[in-house]
This record gives structure tokens, C-alpha cells and sequence, in this order.
């Protein structure tokens, strides 16, 4: 590990998970906003080059590598820092569950709010399929939250991307209160530092 890590993320965007499980680490890191429309970096740096994917996060590691994907992100954060807490070691089972719950998120609930954000996506969709499918996932997880955390006591990698998860459905006033586990879930998440922190940074 040379030097410190960099994030480049958008204000509220997906990039926030990663911010905070830096936070939750304690890592030194510089964090850059990019401006996803114009593909522009704040320092005027052509993103595209950065990401040909155009999309944020983009974690730049102390060696200076790339890596990008949210799910890949979060591993290799808590991998690198022997975290776990955060992700559980190789040998037990809990390793895999919470790999489930990343993965699950990234391909089931991220997926289906890029239609929402997606201008161009019907509105008529957007209430038809879209929302009725993203209120099915969350039915899911109002029912399988173990503890004050997804995985019961300890907070751990997906809990931090749910947390965004559920920052949008509020955005798009998706309706959660048929949702008793996930509102409390959410208002626990609320209360954590690193979660306060990271709002905080982005000025949410
Ligand atoms: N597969 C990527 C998707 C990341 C993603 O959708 N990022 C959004 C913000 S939440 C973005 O930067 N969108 C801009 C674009 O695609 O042009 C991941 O899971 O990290």
C-alpha cells in the first residue's frame, strides 16, 4: 500500500455504499464527485478515461489499480483490511451469506431503480412493473432481517448498500410502511456514525 485510496461517486448515488465502509473502516481516503452527465470529474478530468463504463463507484487502490462494481468494491474493502466484521472469514458460511446479500442487492434491487432514474423509461412502467417489483424485493428483506442488522448483531458490507437501497425508495416515495422490519432496519442505519458521516460528506 503506497498511498491513499481515492472514491469517485456522485452526490446520493450508489457510490455511497463504498463511502461508507471507508467510513466504517477508517481508511484515509479522497473522495472526487464526477458529473455523470457530462462525464466530467470536479478536477475537469475526463471520466471516461478514468471508467470507459461512465459510471461511479470508481475506487482507486493505494497501488493505484482500478476497480470498479459496487459488489467487487465492497469485498475487496473489508478483504484488504482483514475486516471481518464486515465480511465474515473464508471458512465460515456467514462469508458466503453476506456475499449473497451483496450480490442480491447489486442484481435485484440496484438494477431495478436504474429504470426509475432512467429518464426515458415510461412512467407508466415505472409504476406497472417497475415499483411492484422493487416492493416485492423489499417484501423479501422486511422478512429476513435477522437482527438490528441484516446478518443480526453485526453491521456488515450489505447493510451499507441496503441503506442506499432504502434512501431511494424514500426519494421516489416508494411506499415502505406495509414494511414494519425495514423502517425500523432503516431508522437503526440512521443512527450509525460511519452512515452519519457519509451523509454528512456528500451534504445530504
Ligand atoms: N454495475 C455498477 C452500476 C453502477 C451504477 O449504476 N452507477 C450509477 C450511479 S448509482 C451511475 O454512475 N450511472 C451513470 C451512468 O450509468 O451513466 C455497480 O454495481 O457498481
Amino acid at each position: 500500500m503506497n498511498k491513499n485510496m481515492k472514491l469517485y461517486f456522485s452526490k446520493g448515488a450508489c457510490s455511497l455504499a463504498p463511502r461508507i465502509v471507508i467510513n466504517e473502516l477508517k481508511l484515509p481516503c479522497e473522495f472526487e464527485s464526477v458529473d455523470l452527465k457530462s462525464k466530467q470529474t470536479n478536477s475537469g478530468e475526463d471520466f471516461l478515461k478514468i471508467n470507459p463504463k461512465g459510471y461511479v463507484p470508481v475506487l482507486i487502490t493505494p497501488n493505484g489499480e482500478t476497480l470498479t462494481e459496487n459488489a467487487v468494491i465492497l469485498q475487496y474493502l473489508a478483504d484488504t483490511t482483514n475486516n471481518h466484521d464486515l465480511l465474515p472469514p473464508l471458512k465460515e458460511f456467514a462469508h458466503y451469506e453476506v456475499l449473497e446479500w451483496v450480490n442480491f442487492i447489486t442484481t435485484e434491487l440496484h438494477k431495478a431503480f436504474g429504470a426509475l432514474f432512467n429518464q426515458q423509461f415510461p412512467q407508466e412502467a415505472k409504476e406497472s412493473i417497475t415499483i411492484p417489483l422493487i416492493q416485492k424485493r423489499f417484501a423479501f428483506v422486511n422478512t429476513h432481517i435477522k437482527g438490528t442488522y441484516l446478518m443480526g448483531d453485526r453491521f456488515t458490507l450489505p447493510d451499507a448498500y441496503l441503506f442506499v437501497m432504502l434512501r431511494w425508495a424514500k426519494h421516489f416515495k416508494i411506499d415502505l410502511s406495509q414494511h414494519t422490519n425495514l423502517e425500523k432496519y432503516f431508522n437503526e442505519l440512521l443512527n450509525r456514525p460511519s452512515i452519519q458521516q457519509s451523509l454528512k460528506e456528500e451534504g445530504l
